[in-house]
């Protein structure tokens, strides 16, 4: 059975995890009317992977005992400035995830929740992950500069970036 402070953390986690898949949408749709097209696909199969996250914390929240709570979501910006600047967006929101995960695995511990505290690391790892990746993206930003040919190659590249949902779980 979860204590009700594990529970609350947790389904706040799941709100975390929604609105990140929520930016994620906003900024594929942006790409794509941008016609930036590998980073549009990107996009939408990122925020794709953020609800397979919220997903999985619901299931666990319920299967030990909890209730999953579905909660309302703030709505994200509408358009990102340029590809650098949304690109450093989604980096910046990785780090406060990360926060979030850290804090929540510091609570499993306070409360000596090890079975939780277990699941978490899943999330733990993925954090890792997902910064490496964004930060990686940006490097490849910062030597494109200006030039609108590297643009065009960093647009298909970037595809190969795609991790099937498959591979996540
Ligand atoms: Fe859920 O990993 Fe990104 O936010």
């Amino acid at each position: 059975m979860l204590k009700p402070k594990i529970q609350e953390a947790l389904n706040k986690q799941v709100t975390v995890e929604a609105q990140s898949s929520q930016i994620y949408l906003a900024m594929a749709s942006w790409a794509e009317t941008q016609g930036f097209e590998g980073v549009s696909q990107f996009m939408y199969a990122h925020s794709d992977e953020e609800r397979m996250h919220m997903l999985k914390l619901v299931k666990f929240i319920n299967e030990r005992g909890g209730h999953a709570i579905i909660s309302p979501l703030a709505a994200p910006p509408v358009s990102f400035g340029s590809f650098k600047e949304m690109f450093q967006e989604l980096f910046n929101h990785e780090v406060a995830v990360s926060e979030s995960i850290n804090d929540l695995v510091d609570i499993c511990l306070q409360e000596k929740d090890y079975a939780t505290h277990n699941f978490l690391q899943w999330y733990v790892s993925e954090q890792i992950e997902e910064e490496a990746l964004a930060r990686n993206i940006l490097d490849k930003i910062s030597l494109i500069g200006d030039d609108k040919s590297g643009f065009y190659l960093f647009d298909n590249d970037i595809k190969q970036l795609i991790t099937a949902p498959e591979e996540e779980v």
